[in-house]
């Protein structure tokens, strides 16, 4: 089995959200949209694909040239050659796009073995608690626009089943923002409406210093919260160091955009940077090297919690030993029905119960359930 082609496709859909100029989503009115779904096929037929999987010109004039005529179930091989190249087409080879030929490859195996990704990779559970997890604060009246609109919402995730529930708060260009005073007051006011019961966590603005960020963490510490993530620079390791040997119960969380996939991880593991280490298949090159990051971890007794939704992180969570505890759900707003499936899709990718645990998919691959006739009519090119 060889790889005959690598080609991103992409055809319309619609959309109910939209990035601020900061690039954080926020609701918007349905408007039309252009998903991408990248498709690596083999000699004999075989296919894997993923969805949102990068950039058109990077797949055809970059990734191809390099891995056509590979065996896809060398996905080691071509993780590491695709790695190896990053370091001079690092503008183009991004890890997100060499995540995308990873999970692309991983479907594929997925599907001509005809068994889910998680159990190739050895399974561990069936289904995961997830936790709601918020957009960023918003200007919207009735989202997520006050401190009493976050214990709202809350309440109505606490109804829904969810057990644990995350806020983003205000960041830049939102007016007033950030505020290390009114992100407490969020963290505050949703304590106060769901009770002790709920897990709570907090993602605020990712640039605080580190006595903002010890602020929050010791006022987070009151309202018993479980983690907070993100509040610093990511790059500063040594602020980090500094922020959880200050912190007694409140565990810090990361890295979870830094740079360096498995190795930055390790870095902050032996440098005790935080309680808990992080990544998601973008995060850190695709699922290959999450898988990496997770053993790594499991071998310092560390746990970790991945970060994102779709099917490669819920994979991972899937066929990891050592807490993970919980799927990141949403991003999720008042305004938003997150329960619709997307017209190009035929089932959720992570549908969840009443108790709020997320099933992973019995289809072979990944789980894409894709809507073929869908992305058929509303293909724009190449046409098939
Ligand atoms: O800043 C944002 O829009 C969110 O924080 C986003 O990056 C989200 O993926 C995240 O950090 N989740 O934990
Ligand atoms: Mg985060």
């Amino acid at each position: 089995m060889k790889i005959a082609d690598v080609v991103v496709e992409s055809f319309h859909s619609t959309s109910r959200t939209a990035s601020d100029e900061h690039g954080h989503g926020h609701p918007a009115p349905e408007h039309p949209s252009t998903q991408s779904l990248l498709k690596i096929v083999t000699d004999d037929g075989a296919t894997g694909y993923c969805l949102g999987g990068g950039r058109r010109e990077v797949m055809a004039q970059v990734v191809k040239p390099m891995i056509l005529g590979e065996d896809p179930f060398y996905r080691e091989r071509i993780w590491q050659h695709l790695n190896e190249a990053q370091r001079i087409r690092r503008d183009t080879l991004t890890d997100r796009a060499i995540a995308a030929v990873d999970m692309a490859l991983w479907d594929l195996a997925g599907r001509a073995l005809n068994q889910p990704v998680y159990k190739l990779l050895g399974a561990y559970r069936d289904k995961v608690p997830a936790y709601a997890s918020t957009m960023c604060g918003d200007d919207m009246p009735g989202g997520l626009s006050t401190p009493e609109e976050y214990a709202e919402f809350a309440v109505a995730c606490k109804k829904r089943g969810y057990t644990a529930f995350k806020l983003h708060t205000w960041q830049p260009p939102m007016p007033g923002a950030p505020d290390p005073k009114r992100d407490v007051a969020a963290c505050r006011a949703v304590r106060e409406a769901v009770g002790d019961d709920m897990v709570l966590m907090l993602d605020p603005y990712h640039y605080y210093n580190r006595e903002q960020s010890l602020y929050i963490g010791r006022e987070l510490e009151k309202l018993n919260y479980y983690w907070m993530e993100e509040s610093m620079d990511e790059h500063s390791m040594s602020s980090y160091v500094w922020l959880t040997e200050q912190l007694q119960s409140l565990h810090i969380v990361g890295p979870e955009t830094a740079e360096g996939k498995m190795w930055a991880r390790a870095e902050w593991i032996v440098s005790h940077a935080s309680d808990v280490s992080r990544g998601g298949t973008g995060d850190v090159g695709g699922l290959t090297p999450l898988m990496k990051t997770i053993h790594l971890c499991e071998s310092h007794g560390v746990r970790l919690e991945v970060h994102g939704g779709g099917p490669g992180n819920l994979t991972a969570l899937c066929a990891m030993g050592i807490p993970g505890e919980y799927f990141e759900r949403g991003l999720l707003h008042p305004f938003i029905d997150y329960e619709l499936i997307p017209p190009y899709l035929n089932a959720l990718i992570d549908p969840m119960d009443d108790q709020g645990n997320v099933h992973i998919s019995q289809q072979p691959g990944l789980g894409w359930d894709f809507n073929w006739d869908y992305i058929r009519d509303n293909t724009i090119t190449p046409k098939e």
